[in-house]
C-alpha cells in the first residue's frame, strides 16, 4: 500500500499511512468553561466520587479546559478534557455548542469518535465539508428524539434506490448512563452498499471526503431535576469531551504515500503517478495522454505523458483524439516546422525524407505547381507544361511560366533551329529568317522551307534587287538523265536549293559510296558532299542507294565556300556537272553502277508548285521576272553585258527610245545619230533641248539640206538648185507664219 511503485518500477496504487487526523490538530470550541472561571459539580456516582464541586479557569494552566485537550495525547487514566459552560451559564437547547476540526486539506474518513468525559449529550450532530469553503454536510445524527429535534426519522437503512450520501439519525447512544466515559463512534461507510464497492462508488469516495468537520453538541442529557434552577443541580450539567479520533487518510486519490506541506506551508500529497493537486487529482501538464483516474488496486491509472515526438512540451487533453485513437494527448506548438497531434508530420507544405530528418519547405512553385505540398522527398506536383522538382521550370517546347502553366513554343518549324527560349519563348532562327517565331525570310530572301538549312533562299534577281518572292506560275519538274549531258547544264537556276539525286546499283553490303559532285559555270567551281542518303544497307542484298546533293551555297562541306549570289550565278550559267568517287571501291565485291541522276527543277505550270522559284521586284531601269532586262528607255550601262549588267537611262535626247541591249537609239522628231544628236538632212534646229519640234524642214526649195549660222543664227540653205539664192530663215518664218 505505501510504495507507489513496484520492485521492478511498475507503478502501483499508493496510499497514506491510516492516521488519527484529529491528532495534535487543534480544534475550535464556540463555548469553553473558564472565562469567567466557574464552579462544576460532576454528577453523583460519577466516577465513584463523591459530590464534590470543582472549579474551571481559562487563565489558570491546572484548571483549564480548553479544546487542546480534545486532540491531545490520550490516556485512560490521566485524562484531559474539554469542558463547555455549565447549564448555569445558558448552556442547553437551543444554544449549541460547536467543535470545529480543520484538517487542512481533504481526508478520506473512516470514523469519527468521541469519548465524553461526562454522559453522552442527548442529542448532537456531525458535520463536514467536502471540499474547502463549501457548505456544511450532515454527517451522522445522534438523538433521543430524532424527529423532535432534527426532523429526520430514527433508524440506519436505506430505501432502494436512495442516495447513500444520507445522514441518518440513531438514538443508539443518548442515553445518560454512562454518567461518565460514554464513548461514540461514527463509522462513515456502515449500513452503505456500495462500501463493499467502495473503488467503483464516486458517491461514496465524495461521501467519506472530508475537509473540515464539525460537532454540533445541541441538547444535554439531564435527570429532570433542572426544572428547579438549583443552581448546584445547574453546574453539574455540561458537555466535556475527553478524545476526539478522526480516523482516515490523507486523500491522494491512490497516486501518493505520502502527505506533507508544501512550498506554500499547506498540507498536500507528495504526489507521483505524474499527477498534481493538493490531492493528486490531476495529471501534470505533459501528461495529458489519458484522462486522469483513481489508482485502485487493479490499475495504478498512472498518467500517461503525451507524445509530442520530441518536437513540444506542452499538450492538452482532447477527449475526442482519445475517443477515436486511444491517445488523448494533443500537442501545443509543435516546433520544427512539425504538426499533428503528436507533432509527428510535417507543417503543411514541408517535407522530410524520415521521421528523424528535420522538416523542411517544400518550395513548390506557386505558379508551376498543382498545389504547395510535396511528396517525403521534396518534388513538387506540376501542372502539364512544367517541369522540375519545384515545377519551376518549362517543359521542352514550352515558354513563359505563369499562373496557367507554360504556354507551347509556337515556332515555325521551317525557319527554327529547335525549341524556344522558355523564359522568353523566343525562337533560334535560321540563318535566312527572323521574326519571334522565325516565320519571316529575312530581307533579301525567299521561300521559307523546313528542309533548307537557312531557312530561306536568297533572291538572285540578277544581282538588281533584293526584294523578291515566290512565283506563282512554276511547278516542280525533273530533269532525268538517259546520260545527254546538256539537259543538266546551262541555265539551271530552278535548280537552286534543290536535290540533285544520284542512284547506284550497289553490291551486297556495300556502303554509301564516298561520292562528290563538282559544280562549274561563270567561272566558278564548287564541290559539293551529299547531304543525305537512303536505301537498303541489308547485307547480302543488291540494292539501290541513293544520294542527295543540296545545290545550296548553305550544303554540307560545300567547298570553296561561296555567296549566295555567287552560287546562283555559278547555276545560271553550268557548264560542267561532274560526278566523282575517291578514294577505294566502296566493296570488294562488286562494283557500283550509277542508275540514274535527278535533278529537281521547275517550269511553269501550276501543279505541283515550285515555290523556290523567284518573282523579283525591280527597281526603276529593270523590268522581268528575274529583274533579267533592262525597262523600256533603260540600256545596259556595257552595250550588251547580259543580264548582269546595269541598266541606265537611253541617252536619246528625248527623241525615241533605245534598244536595250546596244543602246542604239531609234530616233524620231527627225533626228539621226546614235543619240539622235542631229536634224536629219532637210531639217535644221537644235536637238538637244528635247522637244518634239526640235528640227524643222529647211525652207529650201524641195526641201534640200540647210544650216544655221552659228553667228547669227540665219539659216541658209546649202544645196540650192542652180539660179537660187539663199533665203533669210526669219524673213520666211514670219512668211510661213
Ligand atoms: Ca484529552
Amino acid at each position: 500500500m505505501g510504495a507507489c511503485y513496484d520492485g521492478a518500477g511498475r507503478p502501483q496504487r499508493c496510499l497514506p499511512v491510516f492516521e488519527n487526523a484529529a491528532f495534535g490538530r487543534l480544534a475550535e470550541a464556540s463555548h469553553t468553561c473558564g472565562s469567567p472561571p466557574e464552579d462544576f459539580c460532576p454528577h453523583v456516582g460519577a466516577q465513584g466520587a463523591g459530590t464534590q464541586c470543582q472549579r474551571c479557569d481559562a487563565a489558570n494552566p491546572r484548571l483549564h479546559h480548553n479544546a487542546s485537550y480534545l486532540t491531545d495525547f490520550h490516556s485512560q487514566d490521566d485524562s484531559t478534557w474539554w469542558q463547555s459552560p455549565s447549564m448555569a451559564f445558558g448552556v442547553q437547547y437551543p444554544t449549541s455548542v460547536n467543535i470545529t476540526l480543520r484538517l487542512g486539506k481533504a481526508y478520506e474518513i473512516t470514523y469519527v469518535r468521541l469519548k465524553f468525559h461526562t454522559s453522552r449529550p442527548e442529542s448532537f450532530a456531525i458535520y463536514k465539508r467536502s471540499h474547502a469553503g463549501g457548505p456544511w454536510e450532515p454527517y451522522q445524527f445522534y438523538s433521543a428524539s430524532c424527529q423532535k429535534t432534527y426532523g429526520r426519522p430514527e433508524g440506519q437503512y436505506l430505501r432502494p434506490g436512495q442516495d447513500e450520501r444520507v445522514a441518518f439519525c440513531t438514538s443508539e447512544f443518548s442515553d445518560i448512563s454512562p454518567l461518565s466515559g460514554g464513548n461514540v463512534a461514527f463509522s462513515t461507510l456502515e449500513g452503505r452498499p456500495s462500501a463493499y464497492n467502495f473503488e467503483e462508488s464516486p458517491i461514496l469516495q465524495e461521501w467519506v471526503t472530508s475537509t473540515e468537520l464539525l460537532i454540533s453538541l445541541d441538547r444535554l442529557n439531564t435527570f429532570g431535576d433542572d426544572i428547579f434552577k438549583d443552581p448546584k443541580v445547574l453546574q453539574s450539567y455540561y458537555y466535556a469531551v475527553s478524545d476526539f479520533s478522526v480516523g482516515g487518510r490523507c486523500k491522494c486519490n491512490g497516486h501518493a504515500s505520502e502527505c506533507g506541506p508544501n512550498e506554500e506551508g499547506r498540507l498536500a500529497c507528495r504526489c507521483q503517478h505524474n499527477t498534481t493537486g493538493a490531492d493528486c487529482q490531476r495529471c501534470l501538464p505533459f501528461f495529458q495522454d489519458r484522462p486522469w483516474a483513481r489508482g485502485t488496486a487493479e490499475a495504478a491509472n498512472e498518467c500517461l505523458p503525451c507524445n509530442c515526438s520530441g518536437h513540444s512540451e506542452e499538450c492538452t487533453f482532447d477527449r475526442e483524439l482519445f475517443r477515436s485513437s486511444g491517445h488523448g494527448g494533443r500537442c501545443l506548438h509543435c516546433r520544427d516546422h512539425t504538426a499533428g497531434p503528436h507533432c509527428e508530420r510535417c507543417q503543411e507544405n514541408f517535407y522530410r525524407w524520415n521521421p528523424w530528418a528535420p522538416c523542411q519547405p517544400c518550395d513548390c512553385h506557386p505558379a508551376g505547381s498543382l498545389r504547395l505540398q510535396c511528396d517525403d522527398s521534396g518534388t513538387c506536383v506540376c501542372k502539364p507544361t512544367v517541369t522540375g522538382w519545384k515545377c519551376d521550370r518549362c517543359l521542352s517546347g514550352f515558354h513563359s511560366l505563369s499562373e496557367g502553366g507554360c504556354r507551347p513554343c509556337t515556332c515555325n518549324p521551317a525557319g527554327s533551329l529547335g525549341t524556344c527560349d522558355p523564359h522568353s519563348g523566343r525562337c533560334p532562327c535560321k540563318q535566312n529568317v527572323e521574326g519571334n517565331l522565325c516565320d519571316r525570310c529575312r530581307p533579301g530572301t525567299f521561300n521559307l522551307q523546313p528542309h533548307n538549312p537557312a531557312g530561306c533562299s536568297s533572291c538572285f534577281c540578277y544581282g538588281h534587287s533584293k526584294v523578291c518572292a515566290a512565283a506563282a506560275q512554276f511547278r516542280a519538274h525533273y530533269i532525268l538523265s538517259n546520260f545527254r549531258q546538256e539537259k543538266f547544264l546551262g541555265d539551271q537556276r530552278f535548280s537552286y536549293g534543290q536535290l540533285l539525286t544520284l542512284t547506284f546499283r550497289a553490291p551486297p553490303g556495300g556502303s554509301p559510296p564516298p561520292v562528290q559532285l563538282r559544280l562549274e559555270g561563270a567561272g566558278l567551281a564548287l564541290t559539293l558532299q551529299p547531304s543525305s542518303s537512303s536505301g537498303p544497307q541489308d547485307a547480302g542484298q543488291v540494292g539501290e542507294v541513293q544520294l542527295g546533293f543540296q545545290l545550296q551555297e548553305t550544303s554540307e562541306d560545300a567547298g570553296p565556300p561561296l555567296p549566295p549570289f555567287h552560287f546562283q550565278r555559278l547555276l545560271a550559267n553550268l557548264t560542267a556537272l561532274r560526278i566523282g568517287a575517291s578514294g577505294q571501291s566502296p566493296s570488294p565485291s562488286g562494283q557500283l553502277f550509277l542508275t540514274e541522276v535527278r535533278l529537281t527543277s521547275a517550269q511553269r505550270g501550276t501543279s505541283p508548285p515550285a515555290p523556290w522559284v523567284e518573282t523579283c521586284s525591280c527597281p526603276r531601269g529593270y523590268t522581268g521576272q528575274f529583274c533579267e532586262s533592262c525597262a523600256p528607255g533603260y540600256k545596259r550601262e556595257t552595250p550588251r553585258g547580259g543580264p548582269y549588267a546595269s541598266c541606265v537611262p537611253c541617252t536619246c535626247n528625248q527623241h525615241g527610245t533605245c534598244d536595250p541591249n546596244t543602246g542604239i537609239c531609234l530616233c524620231g522628231h527627225h533626228t539621226e545619230g546614235p543619240s539622235c544628236e542631229r536634224c536629219l538632212p532637210g531639217f535644221y534646229g537644235n536637238p538637244f533641248t528635247g522637244h518634239a519640234d526640235d528640227c524643222q524642214p529647211c525652207p529650201c526649195p524641195g526641201q534640200s539640206a540647210c544650216t544655221t549660222l552659228p553667228e547669227n543664227g540665219e539659216v541658209v540653205c546649202t544645196h540650192c538648185p542652180p539660179g537660187q539664192r539663199v533665203v533669210l530663215l526669219s524673213i520666211f518664218k514670219v512668211a510661213r507664219l
